[in-house]
C-alpha cells in the first residue's frame, strides 16, 4: 500500500538488502484487500502481505522484517539485544502504531472521516505523545533504539514516527533527540521516502 507506514516499513527493508521483487500497489479505494483471492491469503485482508513463487505467504509488516532482516547487519548478533529489538518491534505493533499511526489513518483516510471527533482524536493525541516521549528518552541515550547500530527496531518505527507531525498532527519540537534519529535513519544507506516504490510494480488489479 503506497501510503501505509507498514508497508513503507518492508520496502525500506528490502532496498537496504537489495531483495528484488515484484510490488503490487493494494491501496485504499483499489478494493484489493477485500477481494476473495486475497482474504483467501491474508483473512485479516491487510497489507503488507509477501507471496514467495512457491505460494508461501507471510503477512505483518514486523514479521516480514524479522524474516528477511534476521542474520543481516540489521539484528544484533547478541541474544539480549536481539530480544531489546523484539521488544521494541512488540511495542510499535501494540503502543506507538495503535496511537500515532491510527490518528494519522483518522486525519488523512477519507473513509475514517466519521471517526474525526474530538473524543476519539484527542486520547489518540495525548497516548501518541507519551509514545514519542518515551522513544525520545532512549534515543538521548542511545543512538539507535537497540544501542549504537541501527537495527529493525528503527526501520519499524522510522515510518509513522516520520509522517507523525504532517499526518498525525503530533509535537516533536520537544523531541530533539527523536528528530536527529531520524535524520540518523535516513542517512543510512538504502534509504526511500514513503513516497517511493520500486521499478518493478504494478497497481493492484482493478485500482487503474
Ligand atoms: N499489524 C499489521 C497491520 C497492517 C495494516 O493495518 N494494514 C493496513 C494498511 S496500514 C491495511 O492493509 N488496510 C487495508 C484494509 O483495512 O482494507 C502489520 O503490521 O502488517
Amino acid at each position: 500500500m503506497p501510503s501505509s507506514g507498514n508497508s513503507h516499513k518492508v520496502r525500506l527493508l528490502f532496498r537496504k538488502l537489495g531483495i528484488e521483487y515484484r510490488h503490487v500497489a493494494a491501496e485504499y479505494g483499489s478494493g484489493v484487500t477485500t477481494r476473495p483471492e486475497f482474504l483467501r491469503k491474508n483473512p485479516h485482508g491487510r497489507v503488507p502481505l509477501v507471496e514467495w513463487d512457491d505460494g508461501r505467504i507471510l503477512s505483518e509488516s514486523n514479521a516480514i522484517l524479522f524474516h528477511f532482516g534476521d542474520g543481516t547487519k540489521f539484528t544484533p548478533s547478541d541474544p539480549f539485544l536481539r530480544s531489546k529489538m523484539l521488544e521494541w518491534m512488540f511495542w510499535e505493533q501494540n503502543s506507538h502504531e495503535a496511537s500515532v499511526a491510527v490518528r494519522a489513518a483518522i486525519l488523512n483516510y477519507a473513509h475514517r472521516e466519521a471517526e474525526r471527533r474530538t473524543e476519539v482524536l484527542d486520547p489518540l493525541f495525548d497516548a501518541g505523545q507519551r509514545n514519542l516521549a518515551r522513544m525520545n528518552a532512549q534515543l538521548e541515550t542511545t543512538p539507535f533504539l537497540v544501542g549504537d547500530d541501527i537495527t529493525l527496531a528503527d526501520i519499524c518505527l522510522y515510518p509513522y514516527t516520520a509522517t507523525a507531525e504532517s499526518r498525525g498532527g503530533f509535537d516533536l519540537s520537544e523531541m530533539q533527540a527523536v528528530i536527529t534519529w531520524l535524520a540518523r535513519v535516513e542517512a543510512d544507506p538504502g534509504h526511500v521516502a514513503l513516497e517511493w516504490l520500486p521499478e518493478r510494480s504494478q497497481n493492484g488489479p482493478g485500482s487503474g
